[in-house]
């Protein structure tokens, strides 16, 4: 009785974590549709000890699917995503193709899941709802319910983001070039066209005129559309680390009153999908290994800004999955307020 699912882009990395967290959350699908390109259709996928064929993505495949969780690039999402809502799915796109459009809800279930405007499955017409950039994702998770105690007037971002941002091919290349620069080897640059291993570099994405790379746009814009607020100042700089499926991010605020350390460790304590690992007598605070596959995103280094007056200003360190919480976790519990 539960709604006909389909999962586009099912063998990347983040269509393969989509059959995780739906097998790890005991999603109530009535029946699952694995689609990809035609250079995928074919492939053979064991999934709940059922066994399926990965069909080609064609308008016809949304015939009769009531939820359809896109991660296949931008371009599928804008051919493919308005063709399924006209055939009654309900799109939860994980691409950047329909985040900022004003009718698109952009959501992070923990944070703003009134942005849903009450659509459900059943309501017998199709919508479409954006799943965030998975460094927004990450940073918000922690940002937010600070935000909602005492407004944030601005968010200074520094991300050091994993490999699996930009693909499995990417994490493949990772591991293999650093093969190579210990066996002494020239590394084999395909993906970003320069050596990854034991280096690090910013985003990989297009330059702006305004010189952000659209990653760190991303981030400024997302969070306004997702706080409702257009003021709020936000600035980022994203960097690509040597780190496989987990991105990191140093965040200071500066708030509209005062709130100090303790409270903001206490509230972070309290928020939803967040672990605090702030421990300073034994160093130990989020490593992106630790958040690795894990659902929560890690909060710690929670210290009072010395360079700014009182406690209006904070700092602290988040880690956070980009595969799972950045991406398919984040989609599926949106997939879960549609029930
Ligand atoms: C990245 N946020 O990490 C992008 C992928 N969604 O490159």
């Amino acid at each position: 009785t539960g709604p006909s699912v389909a999962v586009v882009g099912v063998t990347g990395a983040v269509g393969q974590e989509f059959l995780s967290v739906l097998s790890d959350r005991d999603f109530p699908y009535r029946s699952i549709k694995m689609l990809a390109s035609k250079r995928s259709a074919g492939q053979r996928i064991a999934f709940q000890d059922q066994n399926y064929v990965v069909e080609e993505l064609t308008a016809e495949s949304f015939n009769g699917v009531d939820i359809a969780l896109f991660s296949a690039g931008g371009s599928i999402s804008k051919e493919f995503g308005p063709l399924a809502v006209d055939r009654g799915a309900i799109v939860v796109d994980n691409s950047s193709a329909f985040r900022m459009h004003d009718d698109v809800p952009l959501v992070i279930p923990e944070v703003n899941p009134d942005a849903m405007k009450g659509i459900k499955v059943g309501n017998g017409k199709g919508a479409l709802i954006a799943n965030p950039n998975c460094s927004t994702i990450i940073c918000l998770m922690a940002a937010t319910p600070l935000h909602r105690r005492s407004t944030v007037l601005r968010m200074v971002v520094s991300t050091y983001q994993a490999a699996s941002g930009a693909g499995a091919a990417a994490m493949r290349e990772l591991e293999l070039q650093t093969h190579e620069v210990l066996a002494g080897k020239k590394p084999t640059c395909n993906i970003f066209q320069r050596q990854y291993a034991f280096n690090l570099f910013s985003h990989n994405s297009s330059v702006l005129p305004n010189g952000y790379n659209e990653e760190e746009m991303k981030l400024v814009k997302e969070t306004r559309k997702i706080w409702n607020d257009p003021n709020v100042k936000v600035t980022a700089t994203c960097i690509r680390v040597p780190v496989m499926r987990a991105h990191a991010e140093s965040v200071n605020f500066q708030f509209e009153n005062p709130l100090d350390e303790d409270t903001a460790r206490d509230i972070l304590k309290n928020a939803p999908g967040v672990v605090v690992i702030d421990d300073r007598a034994s160093n130990n605070f989020p490593t992106p290994l630790e958040v690795s596959n894990k659902d929560d995103v890690a909060v710690g280094r929670i210290r009072r800004d010395v360079s700014q007056e009182g406690d209006y200003g904070l700092d602290i360190f988040v880690c956070g999955d980009q595969i799972r919480k950045g991406a398919a976790l984040n989609a599926v519990q949106i997939a879960e307020l549609l029930l």
